[in-house]
């Protein structure tokens, strides 16, 4: 495959500094030399151009933090994958969680998109259900219609020339277990699937992930938003937002390596990976493994 990998080092959308490390972690942890050893063809595109919180007042024009500047990065994010070939794979790479808002709807290609979204938290929020404003909790309410108008209109139009959106039957979460109280309305009321820790543990991976795929027959695209707080903080411990109980490490392959099976994934995120809470680089080293997985990479 043609794959390409674009940083969006960007922290403005979480609580907790350091995020916007994360591209650079990533690549330190031999991504790009990882997937060409599976026999891809990996092109880097670099960072997109990010705002740094020092730079600018925090609530900006808009009175959400950060808002402006999110909204920038996101909007650079989404014409620079979006210009890329239908046929190649956008590897995106976070960044706080709030970068999704860019990367799905340039991964999309203005086409209806499934989106499997892995994450100890369902991002749900919008900036009135919001208990701490950080924007990296809003990404999926925002994908989906709901929110900032700007930060819902970010993918443009589709070709049907309406506002290009995620529809809420075509998200599936996993790895959920940390959801807030007005958040918690708002995904029911969405119709949301979600497959939370408690399903996790009582229908396993494999069951979990061929519901999913089947839930998501209809979609032309499919995209993949691995949060590293998805898996259990023993396994990644460099997250801002760590929950205990989460994925085990080989619940996270497994979940990539059937997804890969199936070869219908035609785009991922990997986000959330804050070195200044690491030890050493584990936590990227583990997600560029999950990545390995998705493309390709087998046991036997
Ligand atoms: N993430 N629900 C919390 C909030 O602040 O809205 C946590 C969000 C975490 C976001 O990890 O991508
Ligand atoms: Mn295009
Ligand atoms: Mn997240
Ligand atoms: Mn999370």
């Amino acid at each position: 495959m043609n794959l390409s990998i674009l940083g969006v080092p960007m922290d403005l959308g979480a609580g907790r500094r350091g995020v916007d490390m994360g591209p650079g972690a990533l690549r330190n942890a031999r991504l790009n030399a990882t997937l060409r050893g599976l026999g891809h063809s990996v092109t880097d595109l670099g960072d997109v151009a990010v705002t740094i919180p020092e730079t600018v007042d925090k609530l900006e024009q808009s009175g959400l933090i950060f808002r402006d500047s999110i909204l920038g990065a996101c909007s650079e994010a989404y014409r620079r994958l979006s210009a890329l070939d239908a046929d190649t794979f956008p590897i995106s790479l976070g960044g706080d969680h709030s970068v999704s808002m860019g990367t799905v709807a340039g991964a999309s290609q203005g086409r209806r998109t499934g989106l499997i979204w892995v994450d100890a938290h369902t991002d749900y929020n919008t900036p009135g259900s919001s208990p701490s404003g950080n924007i990296h909790g809003m990404p999926v309410a925002h994908l989906t219609g709901l929110g900032d108008p700007q930060l819902s209109s970010i993918g443009g139009l589709n070709n049907e020339g309406q506002a290009w959106r995620v529809r809420p039957e075509d998200v599936v979460m996993i790895g959920i277990r940390s959801v807030d109280p007005a958040e918690r309305e708002l995904v029911k009321q969405a119709g949301i699937k979600v497959y939370t820790m408690k399903d996790v543990d009582t229908l396993g991976i494999s069951r979990i992930t061929s519901e999913t795929l089947e839930r998501l027959s209809g979609v032309e695209r499919l995209h993949v938003s691995f949060d590293a707080d998805a898996l259990d903080p023993s396994v990644c411990p460099g997250v801002g937002t760590p929950v205990l109980g989460g994925l085990s490490y080989r619940e996270g392959h497994l979940l990539m390596e059937l997804l890969s099976e199936s070869r219908r994934v035609t785009s991922l995120d990997i986000v959330e990976v804050n070195p200044t809470l690491d030890t050493r680089n584990t936590t990227a080293e583990v997600m560029v493994s999950m990545a390995a997985s998705l493309l390709g990479q087998r046991i036997l």
